[in-house]
């Protein structure tokens, strides 16, 4: 067994990076896609239909664990995984961002953030300690810095500022974490939409020697142009023999240009949150269940799929699922779109590893083109 966390570079393809994330838990094959688990449920599925759609790692949060059920109670009920049902590793993110999107009356200062809870208005603080703590009591494989994340636009100086505390808060976060050799703590890189700024976070963290390094602050209100730049002047300022994860994002087609500028990991909500709204990811596009052209189609969504929830039911047993609120609805698509963006990264990773990348980036973008008949 691996004792040891580790990343080894398998292929490249101009930027893009085939790779192997190794740690005691499992290998996580990248360019990976982590569907997420927030509160210990990747929503809507079992974990062997997650497992089975060729998932290698999920992602957990510490905002909502830490709330409910409780970080202590979790390590008491033996762990994250324990508790799941999902013995493979488990990234978890730090919870500064969630604070920042969820919690009430937040006050954020040099020491961390203190909020009240959005179920019960509970008062809690978050530091970087107290997160490193969290997550080590979850039993996380990869465990995220805090950090402050920018919504954009914003301006400079406050975009310069969060940068420069979470570089703070990345080196309180990694002497907190001391030496687990099984186990990862990740940096992330800020810095809003400014060159200058993200790469001296990527240059700061750099020195700091961590174990993997994730592109935070994008996604979050700029243009894909926009985000696409900003990968492009930080990713070649991070060192090629670790990990590179850009959070929370994203479409299929930001997963490809992404891939294309040299990142290794993602996750999204997009195929979890857009199955529960009656929306289904197909190699031909986005497809609304909810419209009426699908009330009386036999075809399934994707009969070359070997997900089932693709393959065997009718659009229009989908369609009607979708109408009446049912919950196998819900299940059913979640399901689907958790193998489709899974059969995505096989696609990607098999593409880099034969060279080809580029080219099959153009053909899978054409297939969505076409459009769903
Ligand atoms: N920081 C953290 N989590 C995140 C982000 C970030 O910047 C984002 C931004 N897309 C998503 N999740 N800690």
């Amino acid at each position: 067994m691996n004792t040891k966390f580790s990343f080894r570079l398998i292929a490249t393809d101009g930027a893009a990076r085939r790779g192997e994330v190794t740690m005691p838990r499992g290998t996580v094959r990248t360019p990976a896609f982590m569907p997420v688990g927030t509160g210990g449920t990747v929503k809507a599925l079992y974990m062997d239909q997650v497992r089975n759609a060729g998932a290698d790692i999920i992602l957990g949060n510490t905002y909502h664990l830490m709330l409910r059920p409780g970080a202590e109670r979790v390590a008491r009920l033996g762990g994250l995984h324990e508790l799941a049902r999902w013995p493979w590793p488990i990234l978890t993110d730090s919870g500064g961002f969630q604070v920042m999107s969820l919690s009430k009356l937040r006050k954020l200062n040099e020491n961390g953030v203190t909020f009240r809870s959005h179920i019960d208005g509970a008062a809690y603080e978050m530091t970087p300690e107290r997160s490193i703590e969290i997550q080590g009591l979850l039993d996380s494989d990869i465990q995220m810095q805090l950090d402050e994340c920018t919504a954009l636009p914003a301006k400079y100086s406050e975009i310069e500022r969060a940068m420069e505390l979470s570089l703070r808060w990345a080196l309180r976060c990694k002497a907190a974490f001391g030496d687990q050799p099984g186990k990862a703590m990740f940096g992330i890189v800020q810095g809003g939409d400014d060159a200058k700024l993200r790469v001296r976070s990527a240059q700061a963290l750099k020195e700091m020697d961590l174990k993997g390094y994730a592109i935070g602050g994008l996604a979050v209100g700029e243009p894909q142009a926009m985000m696409l730049e900003m990968l492009e002047v930080t990713c070649p300022e991070l060192p090629v023999e670790k990990p590179r994860y850009l959070m929370g994002v994203g479409t299929p087609d930001d997963i490809l240009k992404s891939v294309a500028r040299g990142v290794d990991m993602f996750d999204c909500v997009m195929p979890t949150r857009a199955g529960r709204h009656g929306l289904a990811y197909t190699r031909r596009g986005k497809v609304n269940l909810r419209n009426a052209r699908h009330a009386e189609d036999h075809r399934p969504l994707d009969e070359e799929s070997d997900c089932p929830a693709a393959r065997d039911y009718s659009r229009a047993y989908l369609h009607h699922l979708v109408r009446s609120q049912e919950a196998l609805g819900a299940m059913l698509l979640s399901w689907n779109n958790v193998a489709y963006y899974q059969h995505l990264m096989q696609d990607i990773r098999d593409s880099i590893e034969a060279g080809q990348f580029n080219e099959r980036a153009a053909l899978i973008s054409e297939g969505w083109a076409q459009g769903d008949i």
